[in-house]
C-alpha cells in the first residue's frame, strides 16, 4: 500500500500545532523510509505555507547509545525552521509542545553552499563557524515512542533550538580538540548530564559529511548560512516550564535558555 503522504503530514502538523500527542503512523500502516522523508518534507512545506522558513538541518541518532537503542546504523536528518529558534539567554515556549526534552549539541554555520551532488569538493570547507547549542526535541507521538520511519516523518522530533556565541571554526580547532571537548548540561544550576563531543559521531565535524550524504539521498538543500545541529553530547532531559537550562562545551562556550509557558494562540 502506498502511504497518503499529504494526509499523514497534515496529521503530524496538527499534532504539533495543537500540542496533542498522536499514535505512531506505523500503527496504522507501514511507511518506507522514502515515504517517511516525503511526509517530513510535506510537513515542512505546510510550515512554509504559514510563513516559516527553513534555516538549517539537524542530525539524529548520532550517538552509539541512541543508535543502538533504536537498532539503527545510520543517522537521520531533520529540518530546522526559523520559528523553532529561541535566542541565547531568551525563552522557549514549552506550552506549544507535547513533552519536550532538551539536549546539549554542537552547531555549525555554513559560509558557502554544500553541493551534495559534487563529490569532489570537501563539504567541510563550507563550514565557517561553530557554537555550543541546545536542541529541544518533542515527539508528536504518544509516550515519546516511535519507529525509525515514524520519527523521520515527524521531522526527527525537531521542536526548538538555541545557538550560543558563534566562533570561527579555524580559531576553535587551533585551540581545542573539538572531537573530545567536555560537555555539561545544567538545569536550574544542577548538573543534569555530562559528556563529551566525542559522543557525536566520534567527532562532531563528521556531521558535515553525514549532512552532505543525507542531503544527496533525501533531496535537501544546504545553502550558505545554514545552521547544522550535529547531534547530542548527553542524553536529553525533560524540559519543564520555569527551568533555566545551560549547556557548556569546554573551550567553545556556553548557551542558556529559560522554559516559559505561553502556549498556542486560540
Ligand atoms: O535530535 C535527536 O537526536 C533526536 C532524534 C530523534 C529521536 C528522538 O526524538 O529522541
Ligand atoms: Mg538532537
Amino acid at each position: 500500500m502506498t502511504a497518503d503522504v499529504t494526509a499523514l503530514a497534515a496529521r503530524l502538523d496538527e499534532a504539533a500545532r495543537t500540542a496533542t500527542a498522536i499514535p505512531q503512523l506505523s500503527d496504522e500502516q507501514p511507511l518506507t523510509l522514502d515515504e517517511a522523508y516525503e511526509v517530513q518534507h510535506t510537513g515542512i512545506a505546510l510550515r512554509a505555507g504559514r510563513g516559516d522558513t527553513v534555516v538549517g538541518v539537524k542530525l539524529g541518532f548520532t550517538s552509539k547509545a541512541k543508535a543502538a537503542q533504536m537498532g539503527v546504523s545510520d543517522v537521520i536528518v531533520g529540518q530546522l525552521t526559523a520559528s523553532m529558534r529561541a535566542e541565547d539567554g531568551g525563552t522557549v515556549d514549552v506550552g506549544t509542545m507535547v513533552h519536550p526534552r532538551i539536549e546539549p549539541e554542537v552547531a555549525f554555520r555554513l559560509g558557502a553552499d554544500i553541493d551534495p551532488q559534487d563529490p569532489v569538493v570537501d563539504p567541510l570547507a563550507a563550514v565557517t563557524d561553530v557554537a555550543p547549542a541546545l536542541e529541544i526535541i518533542d515527539s508528536r507521538y504518544r509516550d515519546f515512542r516511535f519507529s525509525l520511519h515514524d520519527v523521520v516523518a515527524d521531522d526527527t522530533s525537531a521542536a526548538g533550538f538555541v545557538i550560543g556565541p558563534w566562533r570561527r571554526l579555524g580559531d576553535v580547532r587551533s585551540e581545542i580538540d573539538l572531537a573530545n571537548a567536555a560537555v555539561v548540561l545544567e538545569v536550574d544550576g544542577e548538573v543534569a548530564g555530562t559528556g563529551s563531543t566525542a559522543a557525536i559521531l566520534g567527532d562532531p565535524l563528521r556531521a558535515i559529511e553525514a549532512v552532505a550524504r543525507m542531503a544527496r539521498q533525501h533531496s535537501l538543500g544546504v545553502p550558505a548560512g545554514s545552521i547544522i545541529l550535529a547531534g547530542a553530547a548527553t542524553a536529553a532531559v525533560p524540559l519543564t516550564a520555569g527551568s533555566v537550562v545551560e549547556a557548556s562545551v569546554a573551550g567553545l562556550g556556553r548557551v542558556v535558555v529559560t522554559a516559559g509557558k505561553a502556549g498556542h494562540d486560540g
